[in-house]
């Protein structure tokens, strides 16, 4: 199999659902309901249990040519393992230093809340921004609401693909890609139901044929909804530090 760096992966995925799993079994089963995009999210496991769960979700991934697996918050462990992708907040370590210490083709996602924070992100060589919590949330304690509207300004600061999150549902997934948000990102609404599978093939239902989809030519010219033209190149054309 002739599997693209996972920046390519990232940029060519048409699920806009960006999913979340804690262990490998959750992990295979939104693959196989189409789940593109992954992070590994566990604030509790001990590094050892953590750098298992990464290596074993790993194996599922690296199987597909169209999907990755990114790390939250653990960059040692994402380096030392060769993840696909490595996603850290403000509080974390520093975007520049990630990027500096990052292989070629990894992915390098920033939380920002603001669009100053977005354009560090993105002067740092960040490869998306991660913006939210769009609505109230009950996932993340310390989660401040930035709303559409701050996601939209998030969204016209940047040149970066956006991934909002944050209390994201099915009744406003497209609002949010409306707003012009490349992916949502969706903790609970996937990973509480009774069937995640299902909850996020009918999240994905709800995303297909709208602006920036793979097939929509609308979409990547930077039509009326959310144009993401120049969000789907990450670091296309810049050569981030290090990277
Ligand atoms: N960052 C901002 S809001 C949030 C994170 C990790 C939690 C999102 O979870 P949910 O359940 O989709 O609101
Ligand atoms: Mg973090």
């Amino acid at each position: 199999m002739n599997r693209p760096p996972p920046r390519e992966i990232f940029r060519r995925a048409t699920a806009r659902i960006y999913c979340f799993a804690d262990s490998p079994e959750l992990c295979r089963r939104l693959l196989a309901a189409g789940a593109q995009v992954i992070q590994l999210r566990h604030k509790t496991a001990s590094d050892a249990e953590f750098r298992d769960l990464a290596l074993r979700m790993q194996e599922l991934v690296r199987a597909r040519e169209d999907a990755l697996l990114i790390v939250n918050d653990r960059v040692n462990i994402a380096l030392a393992i060769g993840a696909d992708g490595v996603h850290v907040g403000q509080r974390d370590l520093d975007a520049s230093e990630v990027v500096r210490r990052a292989p070629p083709g990894m992915v390098i996602g920033v939380s920002a809340r603001t669009p100053e924070e977005a354009r560090r992100a993105e002067a740092a060589g960040a490869t998306y921004v991660g913006a939210g919590s769009v609505f109230p949330t009950a996932t993340k304690a310390d989660a401040r609401v930035i709303g559409l509207e701050g996601l939209r300004r998030v969204v016209a600061a940047v040149r970066l693909p956006v991934v909002a999150i944050g209390g994201i549902t099915q009744a406003t997934v497209r609002e949010v890609l409306a707003a012009g948000a490349r992916l949502c990102a969706v903790i609970s609404a996937v990973n509480q139901a009774p069937d995640p599978a299902e909850a996020l093939r009918r999240l994905l239902a709800a995303c297909a044929e709208l602006p920036g989809d793979q097939g929509d030519e609308r979409g990547r010219g930077g039509g009326q909804e959310g144009g993401v033209a120049d969000r789907e190149g990450g670091q296309g054309g810049r050569p981030a530090a290090g990277a």
